[in-house]
């Protein structure tokens, strides 16, 4: 009992003394730690640590556009080298307007443009170099894409940024260049002034910088200071090549652009940090608070932040300062940054850009996502489309807030993100009450961290059903944003509660929201013992995958129905709860989120191969063996050697009546699609009948499956494939899969 009492006084001490600290600090944008200072002294400070306006400001932004344009459009390379003829931009037509009005549609805020990239091309017509829109044939030289993108920018009323790559090829590799020309480094005056084209803006800066420096302060200043205002300046951290051990004078460069851009924030540097992936992928916990080693406010170098780990408390006690530094998730809308082609460039699903929304602006960062125009100066229209239809989406859940009229803290009602609810008390609670019933699945939480900061560190979200609370989801840090999905419930009756965190948490709001599913288009497998699994398919962006699966994340309250004899499946058909065995049928699959009706999904699976065995086979690569073209596996494929005799025998287990076989060749186009052959059966195995010959065409251009019916069914227990000719004359045969189709 004593010893309860002491170790309740200890703990009671070790509160009052953490809440003591905790109201002497000062929220400030970064807080140093000192030597002695403990770890619940550390985690007090992190806990006070807020964005300046300005990074506030572009948290408000939520979701931006990227555009990566230039001589990469035109070459279809990804990095440019430098040496391009600038020529090669041949630039016919330009449709900012075009670009704007997409962005708009999608609910983005701002556009952030790559006005030189690491080749070092310029789309503004810069004073400093003739490498750039000036000597290109683009409106006679005299075109300016900057120029045209910014009025465009203030006709959507969207806010602009910059993408100035400090990596710069053409000043590497041109024989005048100035990037690592080990230049002394001398007072200059900036902007370096050019007869013919005086500056409207005064301003004027003195630096002790190398040719390299003053190039690029140059052209900065003509950035911040002839395009209205610059909201965001963009500094990448890629370097395809390095000269004379160049650096960069980032001090200068960035008292210039507070001076010109006092609104700006700076990527790549202490405002906004890289979220570590170019793939859409998110952490499941996303701390701005960031240990530095230096004074980030000092500091030139940024290296880049990838730890899963990033800002958690471990990571905190390493820290010699606390800083604010929101990340942003950037991902391009294509596979690649620049635009190549309509026909091989796969486009990012709406369905996979709306999920990398939630899971970015609902994960407490930026959503940056990139479209990359055509040569034609346009946005192709299947990004606009997927553009307009995440757009939809994100108004048509997000506009409409379901707690409006509830009953609760107002503070968390009233849809200002300066009013919170401070939970101070032992309890960390907060109920809201509706005044009917409501179906939601999504919940919106923000902290004040503005004032407050980030403390929120595990909770979670309980509906009262059933006569009594129960969870309905969880999730740990909340910071700007969380959104929080879920499958649909119905309550009048919810309640947020924070479990730990890293000082009192002060809650702004909390909103209610309901996704309108829509039904996934399904993908039919069957497994080599006859098990099928229904799923929502897995759509290809071969890009750097971001290992989250779109589909499943939107499509909780998805239900699956499925016909075995070929009949249009519905609402009353066999409800899908998880694999079945198939053998032989022709399935059908819709999946019905609420009352829509996904498109059907359809495919006929022919006889189990569970128990089928390899007889004989010609010949197989060690990589490919036979068994490969009845393992139930699309994706591996058998392979002959280079050899006349290209056949296969396989022993099904027992004797089949069979009327139909299917090929189905490798997805890839490799030497070895069987165009003609025949199909041999036999009943002990060593006496075989030719039963039927079979042709297919047009298989390299389309490798898909072909189906050939026998002219009657035969009874066998064992079945030959003899190639006689492959496609395009070639000499090895290839077989993803053999299906055979009993009557
Ligand atoms: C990377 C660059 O190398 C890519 O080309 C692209 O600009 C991307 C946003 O950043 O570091």
């Amino acid at each position: 009992m004593k010893r309860r009492i002491i170790n309740i006084l200890i703990g009671l001490l070790f509160y009052l003394n953490a809440s003591a600290q905790s109201n002497m600090i000062k929220p400030q944008n970064t807080i140093p730690v000192f030597e002695n200072d403990t770890k619940a002294t550390i985690i007090a400070k992190a806990a006070h640590v807020v964005p300046t306006k300005n990074q506030f400001a572009a948290l408000k932004n939520e979701f931006i556009a990227f555009i990566h344009f230039g001589p990469n459009t035109f070459t279809q390379m990804e990095w440019g080298n430098g040496k391009e003829d600038p020529k090669i931009f041949d630039l016919k037509e330009l449709h900012t307007d075009q670009w704007c009005q997409a962005i708009k549609a999608a609910g983005m805020k701002m556009v952030i443009m790559t006005v030189k990239h690491h080749d070092g091309f310029v789309l503004w017509q810069s004073r400093y170099t003739n490498h750039g829109i000036m000597s290109t044939d683009f409106e006679n030289g005299k075109g300016d894409i900057l120029k045209k993108l910014s009025a465009s920018c203030k006709k959507y009323g969207l806010k602009l940024g910059v993408y100035l790559s400090p990596a710069d090829l053409f000043q590497i590799e041109s024989p005048t260049g100035l990037y690592g020309n080990l230049s002394k480094i001398t007072k200059r005056s900036i902007p370096r002034q050019i007869s013919g084209k005086p500056f409207t803006n005064k301003t004027r800066f003195e630096f002790e910088v190398d040719d390299y420096n003053e190039y690029f302060l140059n052209q900065l200043f003509e950035l911040l200071t002839e395009y209205g205002q610059i909201d965001e300046v963009w500094f990448d951290g890629a370097h395809p090549k390095t000269k004379g051990g160049q650096k960069y004078n980032y001090a200068a460069w960035k008292q210039l652009i507070h001076t010109l851009a006092p609104k700006a924030v700076i990527f790549g540097r202490e405002d906004i940090r890289w979220c570590g992936n170019e793939a859409g992928a998110t952490r499941s916990t996303e701390w701005n608070i960031i240990p530095y080693p230096e004074n980030p406010n000092t500091a030139t170098n940024f290296p880049d932040l990838t730890q899963e780990s990033l800002g958690s408390r471990d990571d905190l006690y390493k820290g010699k300062y606390l800083h604010y530094q929101q990340a942003e998730t950037n991902t391009s809308i294509r596979e690649g940054w620049f635009y190549r082609d309509d026909e091989k460039q796969k486009v990012r699903s709406s369905d996979d850009v709306f999920d990398i929304y939630e899971r970015a602006v609902g994960g407490n960062s930026t959503f940056l996502l990139n479209i990359p125009p055509n040569r034609a100066g346009k946005f192709s229209a299947e990004d606009v489309k997927v553009l307009t239809e995440v757009g939809k989406r994100i108004r048509e859940t997000y506009d409409k807030n379901l707690f409006a009229n509830a009953k609760g803290n107002k503070q968390v009602l009233d849809n200002n993100p300066n009013t919170y609810v401070l939970l101070n008390k032992a309890e960390k609670r907060i109920e809201i009450t509706t005044r009917n019933p409501i179906t939601i699945n999504r919940i919106v939480l923000q902290e004040a961290i503005a004032s407050h900061g980030e403390r929120v560190e595990e909770h979670v979200l309980e509906a009262w059903l059933s006569n009594k609370w129960q969870k309905v989801a969880s999730a740990t840090n909340i910071g700007y944003k969380r959104i929080l999905r879920f499958p649909e419930v119905r309550a009048s009756k919810f309640r947020l509660k924070v479990l730990s965190s890293r000082a009192s948490p002060a809650i702004a709001t909390i909103k209610a929201h309901y996704y309108h599913e829509k039904p996934p288009q399904l993908q039919l497998d069957r497994d080599i013992n006859g098990l099928l699994t229904i799923s929502p398919k897995i759509h290809v962006f071969g890009w750097k995958p971001h290992g989250q699966n779109a589909a499943e994340n939107l499509s909780r309250g998805t239900e699956i129905y499925y016909t075995t004899d070929g009949t249009e499946p519905s609402i009353s058909s066999k409800k899908y709860t998880g694999p079945v065995l198939i053998n032989n049928n022709k399935i059908k699959a819709i999946a019905i989120s609420h009352q829509d009706k996904g498109s059907v999904a359809s495919e006929t699976f022919g006889l189990i191969k569970k128990n089928w065995k390899l007889l004989n086979v010609s010949s197989e690569a060690s990589t490919n063996n036979a068994s490969m073209a009845f393992d139930a596996n699309k994706e591996t494929y058998w392979l002959s050697l280079i050899e006349d005799k290209k056949q296969i025998a396989i022993d099904l287990g027992m004797e089949k009546h069979l009327n139909a076989f299917v090929y189905t060749p490798p997805k890839e186009k490799i030497d070895g699609m069987m165009e003609r052959g025949i199909i041999q059966v036999s009943n002990d195995g060593k006496n075989w009948e030719t039963i039927e010959n079979f042709e297919f065409g047009n298989l390299i251009n389309d490798p898909t499956p072909r189906l050939h019916y026998f002219k009657k069914q035969v009874s066998a227990r064992y079945i030959q494939i003899k190639a006689t000719t492959i496609a395009g004359n070639k000499k090895t045969l290839a077989i993803a899969e053999l299906d055979f189709w009993e009557k």
